[in-house]
C-alpha cells in the first residue's frame, strides 16, 4: 500500500474530520430519500420504513414492553433509537474511516440494501419504493468521496506527512461540509413538506360529512354519574387510547378507498366509500378494549360510531361452510382474526366511518375501521381496514395470533377505580370511591369495594347503557384515619366474579383484582 492510501499517521483534526464526514454523509442519505420519497409515498423513507420492519419482527415481549412503558409514546421512543444508532454508527464508521475509507463505502452500500430491502417489502411498497434509499445511498457515497477530496486533495505524500491538510484545503473542507449540511436539512425538510401536501388525509377528512343513522338508539339518561375524576362517560376523540403497529399513520382518501370482500364467499364485494354510505346506516355506543391494557389501565375508551352492520353484507357475499374466520386486513398490511360467528350471533360487528359525530380521527381509522362488540382490538377493530377475506383458522393466522396471541380474545370481565389515586393522601369523611366496570356482550350486575380486605361493599351503578359499553360506579366511603388499601371487583350479568388470579395481558388479555393504598389523615 502507498501512502497516499493510507495516511501514516493522523491527527484529532483529521479524525474529527473523519466523524463529521460520517455524519455529513448520513446526513445527504436521510435527506435525499427524504427528498424522493414523495416520489413514491411515505413508505419510501429509510426510517419510517426500517422502523416498521423492526416492528413486525420485534418479538411480542418488546412491544407489550413497549406500550406498557411507553405507552402512546413507543413510536416516537423507537424511531427515536433508531436514528440514535444510526448517528451513532455513523460516527464511529467516519472515525474508523480515516485509515480505512472502504469501510465507510462499505457501511454506507450496507445501509442502503437494507433501507431499499425494508421499504421494497413494506406492504404498498414494491421495488419503487426502494428508489429514495438509493438515491440516497448514491449522494452519501458521493459525499463521503467528495469531503475526503476536499479534506486531502491529492498532493505529494510530503504533505500528508503530519496527517493535516494544507490550509485551503481545509478551508474547502469546511466550506463543503456546511454546504452539504444545510442541503440534507433542506433535502429532508423540503421532502417531508411533500410527503404532507401530497400524501395526507386530513383534506380528504375535513370533506366528509357524517349523515344521521336511521337506526339511532338514544344513550339513556343515567350513564354519568357526577363525581369528580371520574372519565365521561363517552371518551372524547382526542382522548381516546391509540394502540397499533404504525409508525407513520395510513394516509387514505375517502374517494380512494375501497374495500374488498373476498375469500370462501359465493360472490366477492366491492365497496366504495359512497357505497358504504348509501348502506343503510346505525350509530351504536360501543367500548373498546386493548388486550395490553393491565389491571387499573388505559387501554380503554367508550364512543358513539356510525357506520354500516357487517353481517347483511356477508349475507350478500354468501359466506362458505368452513369460512370460521373473517380475516381483515388495513391498508398497511396488519392483519386481524375475528370469528365469523361473532360478527354473524346478533352483535352489532360494523364497519365504521364516524366517531363521536366527526369522521374517523386519522390515527383511529379514516376512513373506515372495523369493530365487533366484546373482542379485544387485535381481533376485531381493524384501523384502515380496505380487504375483508373469508378463510379459516387453519388457514391463515393474524398479526398477534402469528406472535402468540390466542385466536379467540373475547374481552374479560375488569373493573377500575378512577378516584382516588393509588398513594393518594385524602381527609377523613365521606370520600367517593369511583371507576368503570366492563364486560362487553355480557354486561356488568355488580361492583364492589373491599376495604382492608373486610367485607365486600356494594358500590352503586350508574344506568347501564348496553351490555357492549362499560358503566361507571361508586362507593361512598366513610373514610378513617390511616393508611387503607382498597379493592375492586366486578360481577357480570352471567354472574361470573372478576378472579382475584392475576394472570399478565399475554396471550389473551389480564386478569386480576385493581387495588391501591391510600392515606387518610
Ligand atoms: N390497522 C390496524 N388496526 C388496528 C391495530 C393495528 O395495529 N393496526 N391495532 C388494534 C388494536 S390492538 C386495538 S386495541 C385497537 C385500538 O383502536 P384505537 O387505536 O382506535 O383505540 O385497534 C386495532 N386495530
Ligand atoms: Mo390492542
Amino acid at each position: 500500500m502507498t501512502r497516499l492510501e493510507t495516511p501514516p499517521r493522523s491527527t484529532w483534526h483529521t479524525r474529527a474530520a473523519g466523524v463529521g464526514i460520517g455524519l455529513l454523509s448520513l446526513a445527504a442519505f436521510l435527506g435525499v430519500a427524504q427528498l424522493t420519497s414523495p416520489l413514491v409515498g411515505p413508505a419510501g423513507t429509510p426510517a419510517i420504513a426500517i422502523g416498521a420492519n423492526a416492528v413486525d419482527l420485534s418479538p411480542h415481549a418488546l412491544k407489550a414492553f413497549a406500550i406498557a412503558h411507553f405507552g402512546v409514546h413507543d413510536k416516537q421512543i423507537l424511531l427515536g433509537g433508531i436514528f440514535a444508532t444510526l448517528v451513532l454508527a455513523a460516527a464511529v464508521v467516519g472515525f474508523l474511516s480515516v485509515r480505512r475509507r472502504w469501510l465507510g463505502l462499505g457501511a454506507l452500500g450496507a445501509l442502503t440494501v437494507v433501507a431499499a430491502i425494508a421499504a421494497a417489502v413494506r406492504p404498498g411498497g414494491g421495488a419503487l419504493a426502494a428508489v429514495p434509499s438509493i438515491l440516497g445511498g448514491i449522494a452519501a457515497g458521493a459525499v463521503f468521496l467528495l469531503l475526503w477530496r476536499l479534506r486531502e486533495p491529492a498532493v505529494g505524500p510530503a504533505d500528508l506527512m503530519d496527517g493535516t491538510a494544507p490550509l485551503p484545503a481545509r478551508r474547502r473542507f469546511l466550506v463543503g461540509s456546511a454546504g452539504v449540511g444545510a442541503g440534507a436539512l433542506l433535502a429532508g425538510l423540503g421532502g417531508r413538506s411533500l410527503i404532507d401536501k401530497f400524501y395526507n388525509a386530513n383534506s380528504s377528512r375535513a370533506d366528509v360529512k357524517i349523515p344521521a343513522a336511521a337506526d339511532a338508539p338514544v344513550t339513556p339518561g343515567g350513564v354519568q354519574l357526577t363525581v369528580n375524576e371520574l372519565p365521561p362517560f363517552v371518551t372524547a376523540n382526542k382522548d381516546f387510547y391509540r394502540v397499533d403497529t404504525a409508525l407513520a399513520v395510513p394516509q387514505v382518501a375517502a374517494d380512494t378507498w375501497s374495500l374488498r370482500i373476498h375469500g370462501m364467499v359465493d360472490n366477492e364485494l366491492h365497496l366504495s366509500f359512497a357505497d358504504l354510505m348509501a348502506l343503510p346506516l346505525v350509530e351504536r355506543d360501543i367500548t373498546l378494549t386493548c388486550v395490553s391494557n393491565p389491571i387499573g389501565g388505559p387501554y380503554v375508551g367508550n364512543a358513539r360510531w356510525t357506520g354500516a352492520l357487517l353481517k347483511p353484507l356477508l349475507e350478500k357475499a354468501g359466506v362458505h361452510a368452513g369460512a370460521d374466520q373473517i380475516l381483515s386486513r388495513s391498508v398497511d398490511g396488519w392483519t386481524c382474526g375475528t370469528p365469523t360467528k361473532a360478527v354473524v350471533d346478533g352483535r352489532d360487528a360494523m364497519l365504521a366511518f364516524g366517531m363521536n359525530g366527526e369522521p374517523l380521527p386519522l390515527i383511529h381509522g379514516f376512513p373506515v375501521r372495523m369493530l365487533v362488540p366484546g373482542i379485544y382490538g387485535y381481533a376485531s377493530a381493524t384501523k384502515w381496514v380496505t380487504d375483508i377475506q373469508l378463510t379459516s383458522f387453519a388457514e391463515s393466522k393474524a398479526y398477534w395470533v402469528e406472535r402468540g396471541y390466542k385466536e379467540q380474545a373475547p374481552i374479560k370481565t375488569m373493573s377500575r377505580i378512577d378516584t382516588p389515586r393509588g398513594l393518594a393522601v385524602l381527609p377523613a369523611g365521606k370520600v367517593p370511591i369511583a371507576g368503570v366496570a366492563w364486560a362487553q356482550r355480557r354486561g356488568i350486575a355488580k361492583v364492589e369495594v373491599q376495604i382492608d380486605g373486610g367485607e365486600w361493599q356494594s358500590a352503586q351503578l350508574a344506568k347501564q347503557d348496553t351490555v357492549d359499553t362499560w358503566i361507571q360506579w361508586v362507593y361512598l366511603w366513610d373514610a378513617k384515619k390511616g393508611p387503607h388499601t382498597i379493592t375492586v371487583r366486578a360481577t357480570d350479568m352471567d354472574g361470573y366474579t372478576q378472579t382475584a388470579d392475576r394472570v399478565p395481558e399475554f396471550p389473551d388479555g389480564a386478569t386480576g383484582r385493581q387495588n391501591l393504598v391510600v392515606t387518610v389523615n
